[in-house]
C-alpha cells in the first residue's frame, strides 16, 4: 500500500459529513442469516447515509495481500479482507475465544494464555489498520466493533490516521481485579485509551474501564460514555406479525396439546447459562407448583464457535441434561424440553417468541443480550408474555420490570418461572408497556446515532500521527448517557 496516498486521504478538508465506516472481525452481508448479535444490530443501524463495511471475508489465504474483495449494496459499500492461516488461528481461534471471551465474561478459569497468540492479536489488527487505511477518506468517520479489533485505532495512529475514530464494546467489560489477569492488560487498556470515544454497554462496564484507567495510572486521550445498545423495536414487532411468523406460532401452538410454552433462544455458549437454565427448569418441574407440568420449555440453540473445547463441553453437557431432564419427567404425550441445535430466520423466530407465555433469558454474564429485547418486541399487546431476566445480562440496567433473577440461585429461578406462568393479565400488560416505552425510547437506530453524534461532537484529528488529549465539547454535555472524562 502506498503512504504517500494514504497520508493525503487524511489529511484534507475536515468537513462534518463523511461516511461512516464500520469495522468489525465479521460483516453481515445481505442476504446472510445471522445468529450473532453483533451483526444483527449493526446491519439494523447502518439503514441510512453512505457507509462503508470492513471485515474479514470468511477466507483464509496464502496471500493476504491481494486487494480487498469490494462490493456494494445500494448506500452501504463492503470491503473484506483475507487473512493468512497461522495468524487467523492464533487470533480467532486462540486469542479472541480462548483468552478475551472467557475474560471479559469473567471465566478466568477458561482463560488459556499463549504469548505467540497475543502476537498474531496484534498482528492481525496491523493488517486490518492497513487495508482500513487503504479506503479511508479525509471526512470518514471510522467505528469499530468489539473486542477482537481493540488495538485497531492504535494501529492506524501508526499509520498517520487522523480521522476521528470511536469503539464499541459489545461484551462486558470486567473490574480491574479480573481484567489483570491478562499479562498484556496494560496494553489493552492503552489501546482502549487510543479511541476519540469508548462506548460500553452498561454504566456497571464503564464504571469498571474507568476504575482500570485509574488503578494502572493510564491518560486516555479520548472520551468514555455507555451506549446501551437496542433493536428495531418496529422491524421485530412487524416482523411478528407476518405471515411467515404467524405460520410459525401456529404451528408451534398447535404441537403444544394445550399446554403453554417457556422459549430460550440463545447462541450455544457458556456464558449464556444454559445448564443451569435446564437444571433451574428441572427444579421447576419437581416443585409442586401448580405450573409444573403445564410448560413446555423450547430452547433453540444453533452451536457456535465448534472448534473450542469449551463449547464442545457445554453442548455434551446439555445433551445430556435434556436426555435426563426429560427420561425422568416425560410422559408418553409430553417432552418437558424440547431442544433444538438449529437456527431459523428472524420472522420465524418473532413467531416462536409470540407464540411463549414465558421467555427465559439467563446468562451468567452478556454484555447486553438482544434476545431479551426481541421477546418483548415480538409480544402481542392483547396478550403479553413475561420475561425471566438475568441481573447479569446487560439489559437488566434498563429492563427493570422484567422478572429479575440471579441465575445461579435455581430455586430462584424456578420461582420466577411459576410467577411468570400465573401473573394475572393486567399485570403482564403494564410491566410489558413500560418494558416497551423503554425498547421504543432507545432502539438501535437511536444507540447508532447517540454513538456517532458524540463521537463527531469533537473535532477530527487531522493530519494524524500526533495523539492530542480530547476535551469535552460544547454540546458533548447535553448527550444524555454519556459521561466525559
Ligand atoms: C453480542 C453480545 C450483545 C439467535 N439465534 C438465532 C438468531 N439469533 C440472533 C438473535 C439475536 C442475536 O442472534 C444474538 O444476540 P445476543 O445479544 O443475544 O447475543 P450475542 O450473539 O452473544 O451478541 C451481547 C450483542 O453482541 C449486541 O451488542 O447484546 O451481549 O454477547 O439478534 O435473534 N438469529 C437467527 N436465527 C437463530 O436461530 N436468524
Amino acid at each position: 500500500m502506498n503512504i504517500d496516498s494514504r497520508s493525503r486521504s487524511t489529511r484534507g478538508d475536515c468537513a462534518d459529513t463523511g461516511r461512516i465506516v464500520l469495522v468489525s472481525n465479521r460483516v453481515a452481508l445481505p442476504g446472510e442469516t445471522q445468529t450473532g448479535g453483533l451483526a444483527v444490530a449493526l446491519a439494523a443501524a447502518m439503514d441510512d447515509g453512505p457507509a462503508l463495511w470492513l471485515g474479514w471475508s470468511g477466507r483464509i489465504a496464502s496471500d493476504a495481500r491481494l486487494p480487498l474483495e469490494t462490493m456494494r449494496a445500494g448506500r452501504l459499500e463492503y470491503a473484506l479482507l483475507d487473512l493468512p492461516a497461522d495468524d487467523f488461528e492464533a487470533y480467532y481461534h486462540g486469542f479472541a475465544n480462548r483468552v478475551l471471551w472467557p475474560l471479559f465474561h469473567y471465566r478466568i478459569d477458561l482463560v488459556d494464555y499463549h504469548r505467540e497468540q497475543h502476537e498474531a492479536w496484534l498482528r492481525v489488527n496491523r493488517r486490518f489498520a492497513e487495508a482500513l487505511a487503504g479506503q479511508l477518506r479525509a471526512d470518514d468517520t471510522v467505528w469499530i466493533h468489539d473486542y477482537h479489533l481493540i488495538p485497531l485505532a492504535r494501529c492506524l495512529r501508526e499509520l498517520r490516521v487522523g480521522n476521528r475514530i470511536g469503539f464499541f464494546l459489545h461484551i462486558p467489560m470486567p473490574p480491574p481485579d479480573v481484567l489483570c489477569a491478562l499479562p498484556a492488560h496494560r496494553d489493552l487498556l492503552g489501546a482502549l485509551a487510543c479511541y476519540d470515544l469508548a462506548g460500553f454497554q452498561t454504566r456497571a462496564d464503564l464504571d469498571n474501564y474507568r476504575h482500570a484507567l485509574r488503578q494502572q495510572g493510564i491518560a486516555s486521550h479520548g472520551r468514555s460514555g455507555a451506549f446501551p445498545i437496542g433493536i428495531d423495536v418496529e422491524a421485530v414487532a412487524a416482523q411478528a406479525r407476518s405471515g411467515e411468523a404467524e405460520r410459525a406460532e401456529h404451528e408451534l401452538r398447535a404441537s403444544l396439546s394445550g399446554r403453554r410454552l417457556a422459549i430460550g433462544v440463545d447462541r450455544l455458549d457458556y456464558s449464556k447459562g444454559l445448564p443451569e437454565r435446564f437444571r433451574a427448569f428441572e427444579r421447576h418441574l419437581e416443585s409442586g407448583a401448580s405450573s409444573a407440568g403445564q410448560l413446555t420449555y423450547l430452547q433453540i440453540a444453533p452451536p457456535s464457535r465448534t472448534r473450542v473445547p469449551e463449547y464442545q463441553d457445554v453442548r455434551r453437557e446439555l445433551e445430556g441434561l435434556a436426555g435426563h431432564i426429560n427420561g425422568r419427567h416425560a410422559k408418553p404425550e409430553w417432552t418437558p424440553i424440547r431442544y433444538v441445535n438449529d437456527s431459523f430466520p428472524q420472522p420465524v423466530l418473532a413467531g416462536f417468541h409470540r407464540a411463549a407465555a414465558i421467555g427465559l433469558v439467563t446468562p451468567l454474564r452478556d454484555g447486553m443480550n438482544l434476545v431479551a429485547k426481541e421477546y418483548l418486541a415480538a409480544q402481542s399487546p392483547r396478550d403479553p408474555g413475561v420475561l425471566v431476566l438475568s441481573r447479569f445480562a446487560g439489559a437488566a440496567e434498563e429492563l427493570a420490570e422484567a422478572l429479575i433473577v440471579n441465575p445461579h440461585d435455581l430455586d430462584a429461578v424456578a420461582e420466577a418461572i411459576d410467577a411468570a406462568a400465573g401473573m394475572p393479565l393486567r399485570e403482564r400488560q403494564d410491566r410489558w408497556q413500560a418494558l416497551m416505552a423503554r425498547l421504543r425510547g432507545n432502539d438501535v437506530g437511536h444507540w447508532a446515532r447517540h454513538f456517532l453524534d458524540t463521537l463527531r461532537a469533537e473535532p477530527p484529528r487531522c493530519g494524524g500521527g500526533a495523539i492530542t488529549t480530547a476535551l469535552p465539547g460544547p454540546h458533548a454535555g447535553a448527550l444524555a448517557g454519556v459521561s466525559l472524562r
